[in-house]
């Protein structure tokens, strides 16, 4: 897919643009990127099929920016692209990927510097030849140091969001080809992981020779590091691995137990069966030679005197007790999501309208969807003051009364995402937050604050009585940023006194709350809200990736507030 590709093409022109100081076009490229990172089909096929007129139809995307996707496709290139690039050869990936560091910054090192790559970074960095640029100064040359080092823990691993489109397109491959009778994700991918190694698969196949010539073949297939006859493992142009294994029918269950992991969770799990006199492997359950369970997982698990426990919970936090005890959670399922609370329309600048919002929350089922534009203080965001907010009601309002009269079992929310402002206050005045149905606030300024004063400014937001969410609580962006300084025990302690919902942030790179502060928060007694805080309406889907961590999490469906009919929600929003 040309996708991802062309995305990362925009995301870079726009960051060119900015570092020219152009006004409004980086925004409309960086919408594009958006979009086309979480487009489900294909922008080659819509271009096949609809042409120029095709590529319009993905929102966000104008008439310009789609003769740039048109030049691509048929040429390879997009010239406007290459210019810039030409212009300024910079790593720009890599080194805005740097916390701290953004476009202008990154033109200012090259072209003060000559820096291109993370390595001369790093190395101007070390020699301080950064802190006497102007605008810079020894602390920004410390944090570009210590954004540096944070990227390095985390390379080598990729985000689920990443990962888990690729491998299931993989998957469904593999189930299609006429000698795979069954085949199956294991390892953190069907753990469902926030970040991956790589992934693994498993198959039954009558013809395993065949599987792996066709594993080894794929396209996008760059290095081939082993092509045996049973196991193979290959890196994809994308950068990860992927391991395939063929596995007997007979043995197909404890395979797939042994290869889902975690590593701890089957540690404690053969401990479980060493206690009963039995061993067990990837082969099965045995009591001395006599195999006692190896078909299905849920066998396995029910010789070891327990239920079977879903692959998100496989992580050694207290399933297995809690299975032993006959005690797992009901944990949350991916369709039992009735509304998103985070969605942002084209008030703010987003790409759909509230119209376009509906319509496509209807298809998903959902009973209600929440507007959350942007407040005034984010300008770059297009913020809504108090009488666009209030314009906007209107228009909710209306929209409302038009579902009632065609009897439709739906309804939009009118709130909005206000800013935490740095000492604690909120954006915008109590009065026209008193005009929400729900209100969610946000850290989106200020992340360098000293822990006391971040814990101090959040905890002072929870306690305004119209703040009902707060929006990505620690603020961390996987692989690139890390949380901001925040005592996360205090506010979960303030949530809990004031009655704060946290929010479950779907967006891959986010995942904020995190699985195991979700866990924290659920032992807490605090309701949370899994959210997408989309900006298109083809990022709806994302709502399952903050299932996914919720169910990492143990969270069940009375702990999160839209998985409620809309009657009940509206009662605790009151
Ligand atoms: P990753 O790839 O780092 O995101 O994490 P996993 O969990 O997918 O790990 P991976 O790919 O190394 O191995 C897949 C599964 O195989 C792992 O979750 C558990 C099982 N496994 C692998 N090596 C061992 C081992 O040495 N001991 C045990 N008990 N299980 C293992
Ligand atoms: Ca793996
Ligand atoms: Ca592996």
């Amino acid at each position: 897919m040309k996708n991802k590709e062309l995305a990362k093409i925009f995301t870079e022109i726009s960051e060119y643009l900015e570092m020219e100081g152009v006004q409004f076009k980086p925004y409309a490229y960086q919408k594009a990127a958006l979009a086309l990172e979480t487009l489900k089909n294909d922008v080659e096929d819509l271009y096949k099929t609809g042409g120029l007129k095709g590529l319009k139809g993905i929102s966000g995307v104008g008439e310009s920016i789609a003769h740039k996707i048109e030049e691509y496709l048929t040429t390879g290139r997009i010239e406007y692209y290459e210019e810039f690039k030409q212009k300024m050869p910079i790593n720009l990936d890599d080194i805005v990927g740097v916390e701290g560091v953004g476009p202008k910054k990154a033109r200012v090192l090259f072209e003060k510097l000559g820096v291109k790559t993370l390595e001369e970074l790093e190395a101007a960095a070390q020699a301080h030849r950064i802190a006497p640029l102007f605008g810079f100064g020894e602390k920004t040359e410390k944090n570009i140091l210590q954004g540096i080092e944070f990227l390095k823990t985390s390379k080598g691993r990729f985000l689920l969001g990443e990962i888990l489109p690729i491998a299931n397109q993989v998957l469904e491959k593999l189930q299609s080809l006429p000698e795979v009778e069954r085949a199956n994700t294991a390892g953190s991918v069907r753990r469902m992981k926030e970040t991956i190694g790589d992934v693994d698969f498993l198959v039954i196949s009558t013809d395993s020779a065949r599987v792996m010539e066709w594993f080894v073949a794929q396209p996008g297939v760059v290095k081939v590091w082993g092509h045996g006859d049973t196991k193979s493992s290959v890196r994809l142009k994308e950068g990860f691995d992927m391991d395939i294994r063929v596995i007997t029918p007979e043995s197909y269950g404890a395979a797939l137990q042994y290869f889902t992991g975690s590593k701890d969770h089957n540690i404690a799990l053969r401990k479980i069966a060493i206690d009963k006199g039995y061993k067990l492997s990837e082969y099965g359950l045995f009591q001395g030679e006599r195999l006692i369970a190896a078909a299905t997982e849920e066998e396995v698990y029910e010789k070891l005197g327990m239920a079977w426990i879903p692959p998100e919970l496989r992580e050694n936090r207290g399933e297995i007790e809690a299975a032993l005890a006959g005690k797992l959670p009901e944990i949350i399922g991916y369709g039992d999501i009735k509304g998103d609370l985070h969605v942002h329309c084209n008030w703010d600048g987003g790409a759909n309208s509230i119209d376009e919002i509906v319509e496509a929350a209807l298809a998903l089922a959902y009973e209600y969807v929440g507007i959350a534009d942007h407040t005034q203080f984010l300008k770059i965001e297009r913020g809504l003051d108090e009488d666009k907010l209030r314009a906007r009601n209107r228009e909710i309002e209306e929209i409302n009364a038009r579902l009632a009269r065609e009897g439709k079992n739906f309804r939009v929310l009118k709130g909005c995402e206000a800013n935490i402002l740095a000492d604690g206050a909120i954006d915008i005045t109590d009065e026209a937050l008193a005009e929400q149905d729900f209100v969610i606030a946000g850290v989106h300024s200020h992340f360098k604050q000293p822990r006391e004063e971040m814990t101090r400014r959040i905890l002072r937001a929870m306690r305004n009585p119209h703040v009902d969410i707060i929006a990505h609580p620690t603020g961390r962006i996987l692989k690139r940023r890390e949380e901001y300084e925040v005592a996360i025990d205090d506010l979960l302690k303030g949530a809990q006194e004031t009655g704060t919902i946290l929010e479950i942030n779907s967006y891959p790179e986010r995942l904020d709350l995190g699985d195991v502060n979700i866990f924290a928060a659920k032992q807490a007694g605090i309701k949370m809200a899994i959210n997408t805080d989309t900006h298109n309406v083809d990022q709806l889907h994302l709502m399952g990736f903050g299932i996914s961590q919720a169910r990492r999490g143990w969270a069940e469906k009375k702990d999160i507030i839209n998985a409620w009919p809309a009657a009940e929600l509206l009662k605790m929003l009151k």
